[in-house]
């Protein structure tokens, strides 16, 4: 009817370490909302095909040294160059589902030497908050058994471990934890509920911010 305005999309964002299995997830997931006339948009940062984007690439490739300051505001500013888009692409009913996002931002440089959480969170404050974050959770064996680690920056055991652990800090009471070293299958048959649940939920609900 003409009162009966249309629902906002969300904005779901999976987390989780290397090799959890994010990038499968997100693409089955917004390939199955659009099978049942949800529209969906796959995302994933860091955008590499910016302007942004692609001095993080070169950097996360080694071609070029940063200070780790300035590298964290352009993978902060890679998510703002975005933002409108984002807003514009939830008002008119479009779900996003994201392939990391502020909480790899924070979790990824607070695990380098001199740098707190805090600080790390600053740039994201006022970005778009998330209807709903999964983490996908695996252990370090399993991870492991997935295959030897790239060539690209922070793909070190060691580095990786720190960044679980401040991952464990930022984890919210709502975030839903699904265990990944179940069968591809599984995973998303528990991500498309907990997604249905809280499409359900949203409504016409204003769009959050983070942080604040
Ligand atoms: P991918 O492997 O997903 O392409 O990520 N990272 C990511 C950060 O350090 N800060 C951020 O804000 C984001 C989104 C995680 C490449 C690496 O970039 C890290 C791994
Ligand atoms: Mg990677």
């Amino acid at each position: 009817s003409e009162t009966e305005s249309k629902q906002r999309g969300l904005l779901i964002v999976i987390e989780g370490l290397d090799k959890a299995g994010k990038s499968t997830q997100c693409k089955l997931l917004t390939k199955s909302l659009n099978a049942i006339n949800i529209p969906s948009k796959y995302l994933h940062f860091p955008m590499r095909t910016t302007a942004v984007g692609k001095i993080i690439d070169d950097y996360l490739n080694k071609r070029i040294e940063l200070h780790d300051s300035a590298v964290h505001l352009l993978f902060s500013a890679n998510r703002w160059e975005y933002e409108a888009e984002m807003i514009s692409d939830m008002k008119s009913g479009v779900t996003l589902v994201v392939d990391r996002y502020s909480y790899s931002g924070v979790a990824f440089t607070a695990a380098k030497p001199g740098f707190s959480i805090d600080w790390c969170r600053g740039p994201e404050i006022g970005l778009p908050r998330p209807d709903l974050v999964i983490f996908l959770s695996l252990s370090q064996d399993v991870a492991a058994g997935r295959g030897d680690f790239g060539e690209e920056r922070y793909e070190v055991d060691t580095f990786q471990k720190k960044v679980l652990s401040n991952f464990k800090q930022l984890i919210e009471p709502e975030w839903k934890i699904l265990d990944a070293s179940r069968p591809i299958k599984a995973i998303q048959k528990d991500i498309k509920e907990q997604v249905l649940e809280v499409m359900n939920e949203i409504g016409e609900c204003v769009i959050e911010r983070l942080w604040t």
